[in-house]
């Protein structure tokens, strides 16, 4: 199957931002991934309702947002209205989180759960049914040029084993590099958020890096 490729936007180029945005569109991305963070559930700030909509307006694919938010029930509503079609909320962020994924999904969007490294699958394992995509965090979140956690991959092959049976599909979001994506390609991860580790600051166009992410050599 097709993988997903997901640029991570905060690591894109803001002084040309609706230039990169159709760049990245003509490169082949599937998802343009949007990261917003609060200062407080992480310790940055990166992007927020504006650049959404920027970048809403710039493509007709996909766009996610990231929510890294205490509280993000309240907040996603900002989100879809911008243009956001799948919402990722932090379940360590979010009292109800049952409550919050439905009401995604009633506002007509598509709902995922961030999952931190330090998060157990057992503690997931109650809002797995609700779940249209499960990302895993193989980095802390917060930041992009991080190095990979190597004990996430554990979670990856039993969040794996089970997204047949729930239906979601599995994405991994921090330090996707080449050799990541094949790795965790083969254990039945679905996508891929691409940071400065596959696809930003690499000195080639985005189209040669995204043909080769997906294994086909561009002519
Ligand atoms: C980090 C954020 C991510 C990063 C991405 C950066 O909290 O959620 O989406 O932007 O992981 O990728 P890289 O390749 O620089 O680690
Ligand atoms: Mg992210």
């Amino acid at each position: 199957m097709k993988r997903l490729l997901c640029p991570s936007m905060m690591c894109a180029n803001y002084g040309h931002l609706a230039a990169e945005v159709r760049a990245l569109d003509d490169a082949g991305v599937d998802i343009f991934h949007c990261d917003i963070m609060d200062g407080s559930f992480v310790p940055n700030f990166t992007m927020g309702v504006m650049d959404v909509q920027t970048i809403r307006r710039y493509t007709d694919k996909p766009v996610d947002c990231h929510l890294m938010i205490e509280n993000p029930g309240n907040k996603v509503d900002w989100f879809i209205k911008a243009g956001a079609d799948i919402i990722y909320i932090h379940p360590e962020s979010e009292r109800y989180v049952v409550k919050t994924l439905a009401h995604i999904k009633e506002m007509g969007a598509a709902a995922g759960i961030a999952v931190n490294p330090d998060t157990s699958v057992a503690s997931i394992s109650e809002i797995l049914n609700l779940c249209d995509y499960v990302m895993v965090m193989t980095v802390n979140p917060g930041f992009a040029g991080q190095g990979f956690i190597d004990f996430t991959r554990n979670k990856v092959k039993q969040l794996a084993a089970l997204k047949e049976q729930y239906g979601y599909k599995l994405m991994i979001d921090g330090h996707c590099s080449s050799d990541v994506i094949e790795d965790l390609s083969s254990v039945g991860a679905d996508g891929f958020i691409l940071g400065t580790s596959a696809l930003f600051r690499k000195g080639k166009s985005y189209r040669e890096l995204i043909d080769r992410l997906r294994g086909e050599q561009h002519a």
